[in-house]
């Protein structure tokens, strides 16, 4: 922030908020831009408030929370100058899940978004110091900020010195912390941001995925800064509503997920309701938290012309470590590693590489590494020096590396393996399908059978003739024992916060 400011200017903007109407047709919210001379004074100010007013040592880790905005941003800018430790945790998130992670993190303060208070209360963590912002006057410590000088001298942290505490649930429900240094930080925004996305200082950046997950904080807050470039910081209330954003304030560079596509795409086909859309101003599409298919991109190119930079990330690596951009973008392959990044694929022994074109655990090194917080899963993930993923991939003779699945997502049923993601695809390539998960459920014959879980287009008839149809569909796309012996359709399907598709609650319905 400080060195963007003196290359560029304290007048370049540096955030934007609001001024979108909301999806249900809520009232138009005052939009605002914050320069990045604002910016660094409100960083500034909040830094004394941490320090002077709410006892902020260097080290000190302190819970940010709430939803995604420019407030959040500059809190976490302040942390960071405070020389603390920033733990950042989804609005979403409930006071079980705060309680733990607090006691896990050893958390000791809070910055915390008015509107999400009242979870974070009842997660009743003995000792800890809460500072509110855009809540009421007294508490609010923005506007405590306003009378604290505006300029504070950043702690001299140590490239190794913790940044950062990510917590992620994962797929599988148990919250790990995931240790990030402050070279960390820089080293994404030198890796993904530099070598592959290629930014520039008049770019405008937005996106769904939340300050609190890894990669929105990357893609809204760490790259735009890094280039003096400008992020509209808001939450994500549907696709007309993204696509709105896009068109009013001439984004240039969106950070998605494949579901956000289909929903936008499937937005864009509607006739008149709110388009047509002006998205000429987009030039980068970034796809990751999820598996991209070939269908997916296609049909975005198409539609708007930009081919979707897809990338692999993970909290355990903070960011994108395998991605490919303009011609060398291959559809239906994640990419290639990232400058920085060495990859392969390796047998169950999470050391021996197997052969290209032979599918494997995907094992990652570079300038980020997997560090949990005190868990002894990290035995698991970081073996003979590199990180193991939990995707199964293949490399090709190219060196591109293509998601087959996660690895406890293939299903064996009669001797085959299968992969769910496969079988998902094929299902999306159908014009009726929107959404579609694809388990494994227990079968005394067959050990396991392929079950689709179906969400379809508004008004397309559900059914045993839609479920033949879907079956019939699958057969003249894959291999017949891929297809699903079972289809049950569903309105929407279990999601983490971060957009994430939950298969085991698919597979064990009693815990959805
Ligand atoms: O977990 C992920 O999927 C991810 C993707 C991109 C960047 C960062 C993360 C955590």
């Amino acid at each position: 922030l400080d060195r963007t400011l003196e290359r560029l200017g304290a007048d370049r903007p540096a955030f934007h908020d609001g001024g979108m109407p909301a999806a249900d047709g809520e009232q138009r919210s005052p939009r605002r831009t914050w320069s990045y001379g604002t910016l660094r004074s409100t960083v500034d100010r909040l830094a004394h408030v941490l320090t002077s007013d709410l006892g902020v040592v260097p080290g000190n880790r302190v819970l940010l929370r709430g939803p995604t905005t420019p407030e959040l941003a500059a809190c976490w800018l302040a942390v960071m100058k405070a020389g603390a430790v920033a733990v950042t945790v989804l609005a979403a998130q409930r006071a079980q899940e705060l309680a733990t992670i607090c006691e896990l993190a050893r958390v000791s303060h809070a910055l915390c978004d008015a509107r999400v208070a009242e979870e974070l209360d009842r997660a009743a963590v003995p000792g800890l110091r809460v500072g509110l912002f855009g809540g009421g006057e007294h508490t609010d410590v923005l506007r405590l900020a306003e009378g604290r000088p505006d300029r504070f001298d950043a702690v001299e942290t140590a490239a190794d010195d913790v940044a950062l505490i990510a917590f992620t649930s994962g797929t599988t429900g148990r919250p790990k912390g995931c240790v990030h240094f402050h070279r960390d930080v820089l080293a994404i925004a030198d890796t993904f941001s530099a070598r592959v996305l290629r930014p520039h200082a008049d770019d405008v950046f937005t996106g769904t995925p939340p300050l609190g997950f890894t990669f929105g904080l990357g893609g809204l807050v760490i790259f735009p800064l890094r280039v003096g470039a400008s992020a509209l910081l808001d939450q994500w209330r549907g696709a007309a509503q993204l696509l709105d954003v896009v068109q009013e304030h001439r984004v240039s560079v969106l950070f998605t997920a494949p579901t956000a596509y289909r929903a936008m795409l499937a937005q864009l086909e509607k006739p008149g309701e709110h388009g047509p859309y002006d998205l000429a101003s987009l030039r980068r599409c970034v796809s990751a938290g999820e598996h991209l298919p070939a269908s997916t991109w296609e049909s975005w190119r198409e539609r708007t012309g930009i081919r979707i930079i897809d990338g692999i990330g993970a909290t355990e690596m903070l960011h994108i470590f395998i991605s490919a951009s303009d011609e060398a973008i291959r559809p239906g392959r994640t990419g290639r590693p990232v400058p920085g990044f060495q990859a392969r694929v390796v047998d169950p022994d999470g050391v021996t590489p197997v052969p290209d074109g032979t599918p494997g655990l995907l094992a990652v090194r570079g300038p980020v590494g997997c560090r949990y917080l005190s868990d002894v899963r990290q035995r698991e993930y970081v073996r003979g020096g590199w990180n193991i993923t939990g995707d199964t991939y293949v490399r090709d003779a190219e060196g591109y590396f293509r998601f087959v699945a996660r690895a406890d997502d293939m299903i064996i049923s009669a001797g085959y393996n299968i992969a769910g993601p496969e079988v998902e695809e094929a299902l999306l390539r159908h014009p009726e399908v929107r959404e579609a998960a694809v388990v494994g459920r227990p079968d005394e014959k067959r050990g396991q059978i392929v079950v689709a879980h179906v969400v379809l287009a508004p008004g397309a008839p559900r059914g045993s003739e839609m479920a033949e149809t879907l079956r019939q569909f699958t057969i003249s796309e894959l291999a017949p024992y891929k297809c699903p012996r079972e289809i049950i359709f569903a309105a929407s399907l279990p999601r983490t916060p971060t957009g994430k598709l939950q298969r085991f609650r698919l597979r064990e319905p009693e815990l959805a």
